[in-house]
């Protein structure tokens, strides 16, 4: 090749790297500005409420296993059948600010809610049909999605929606060619009429029908909607990354090697194997949720708790409790998990419990001791880190003052257990002399 031309070569290659440089570097740095919220608030809502709320996991005098919003598939209730409780769905104690209200007090930073799940039901006002959502169908009349949307704004609370794309059972996503124009309408309504909303959030995807050039119509079509949304995968169940989180779904956890990097979301039910509300579904333990939230947090993931409402509109005693158990645990400790990062390598601990740093401030850890060891009685934390100052952020806990050990690059720190520490987790601050 002569010299000209390869200059000429060179010239254009450079000019390729740089445009395809600049646009994937201009992709990423919008995502994070996009996403910004959603890394700082770590611990969110999700509400599971519909129809199958009514049945309540039984269906003609027998619990039907698996989860309540599936009953209908499960329970091969007819349309006809199905059709009925929406002319008894009347929630008299639905209170959207109340509803708000319990997430805000539990420490929810966000509150997303299931607008159309697989029974095709839609929760809004929908002008897409005028048989199958809440204004037409019920005798409750009232926009749900609305509701709670300004019932979210009033309290500074972040507001995200579900919508089963792939899966309508009402309005059959297997003909595709009818359903396509339907759900891009239902989708254009959500994304317009209710004010701004954190995330969309999309299921139902792994139909034989959905496929890759529907997922990334979806995602440009919800991004020409509204630039600023971020959605999850659209195809969560198969390994492209496609849309600006993943989810670790109750159920279904991704591999662990997808853990490693990009934004994940961790969603756990309050009742075992189940999302919609089950009146003889097992309840969970709260240390144990609050436990999984986190190390959620030590991985880098948000947390977002699944609660299923009752048909009348309030949410069931149990819930109530494990939400008043989180609101306790994070008030105190909530510094620990908002605007925290995790995969801390350079400290280790001598215990269970998990680590997070915070993002807020330099040189900042936070040690989540969940149970003290039991053969020698102090927690033992060494890290490269030149540790100075350590506290508990639970004021009601006092600790012994800590033997601090720098030696050869190394610090260790003994922490003797407390006369009282908290039965979910007692949170450790470690600051160091860089610490701002
Ligand atoms: O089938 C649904 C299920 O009912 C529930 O809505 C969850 C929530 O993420 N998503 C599907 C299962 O992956």
């Amino acid at each position: 090749m002569k010299t000209v031309k390869k200059i000429k070569l060179i010239f254009v290659i450079l000019i390729i790297s740089f445009v395809v440089f600049q646009s994937s570097h201009a992709q990423s740095s919008q995502t994070s500005a996009r996403s910004r919220w959603f890394r700082e608030a770590r611990v969110g809502m999700i509400i599971h409420w519909g129809l199958y709320s009514i049945p309540a996991g039984i269906w003609n005098g027998k619990q039907i296993p698996y989860y309540g919003e599936w009953i209908k598939d499960r329970a091969s209730i007819s349309n006809a059948d199905y059709s009925k409780l929406a002319t008894q769905f009347n929630p008299e104690k639905f209170n959207a600010d109340e509803w708000i209200k319990m997430a805000s007090d539990a420490g929810m930073k966000y509150f997303c809610f299931v607008t159309k799940h697989h029974d095709g039901f839609c929760l809004w006002d929908t002008k897409e049909n005028n048989d199958w959502n809440v204004i037409d169908a019920t005798p409750f009349k009232r926009d749900i999605v609305k509701e709670l949307g300004d019932a979210c704004r009033k309290k500074g609370m972040i507001y995200a929606l579900y919508y089963s794309t792939g899966l309508d059972w009402h309005y059959p996503s297997t003909n595709w060619k009818a359903y396509k124009p339907y759900y891009f309408g239902q989708l254009k309504e959500l994304l317009t009429n209710y004010g701004k909303i954190g995330y969309l959030w999309f299921d139902g995807e792994w139909t034989p029908q959905w496929n890759d050039s529907e997922a990334v119509e979806l995602y440009n079509y919800v991004r020409a909607l509204d630039p600023d949304i971020i959605t999850n995968n659209p195809k969560k169940k198969s390994s492209s990354t496609y849309g600006d989180f993943g989810l670790d779904e109750e159920n279904y956890s991704p591999p662990d090697s997808a853990l490693r990097s990009g934004l994940w979301e961790r969603d756990r039910l309050v009742q075992f194997n189940t999302w919609g509300y089950k009146s003889w579904a097992k309840w969970k333990k709260s240390v144990d949720l609050i436990r999984d939230m986190i190390d959620a947090a030590s991985l880098s993931m948000n947390f977002c708790i699944n609660i299923g409402p009752m048909a009348d509109g309030s949410f069931p005693p149990e819930a109530k409790a494990i939400l008043k158990d989180f609101g306790g645990w994070l008030k105190v400790n909530g510094e620990a998990i908002y605007n925290t990062t995790g995969n801390v390598k350079n400290m280790k601990i001598n215990c269970e419990g998990r680590i997070t740093k915070s993002e807020l401030a330099n040189s900042i850890w936070y040690v989540h001791v969940f149970n003290w060891p039991t053969n020698d009685s102090s927690v033992t934390i060494t890290t490269y880190e030149p540790i100075t100052n350590v506290t508990v952020l639970d004021p009601r806990i006092s600790i012994k003052k800590p033997v601090i050990k720098r030696n050869d690059g190394v610090t260790t720190i003994m922490i003797y257990k407390p006369k009282t520490s908290n039965s979910i987790a007692t949170v450790i601050k470690l600051q160091s002399k860089n610490s701002k």
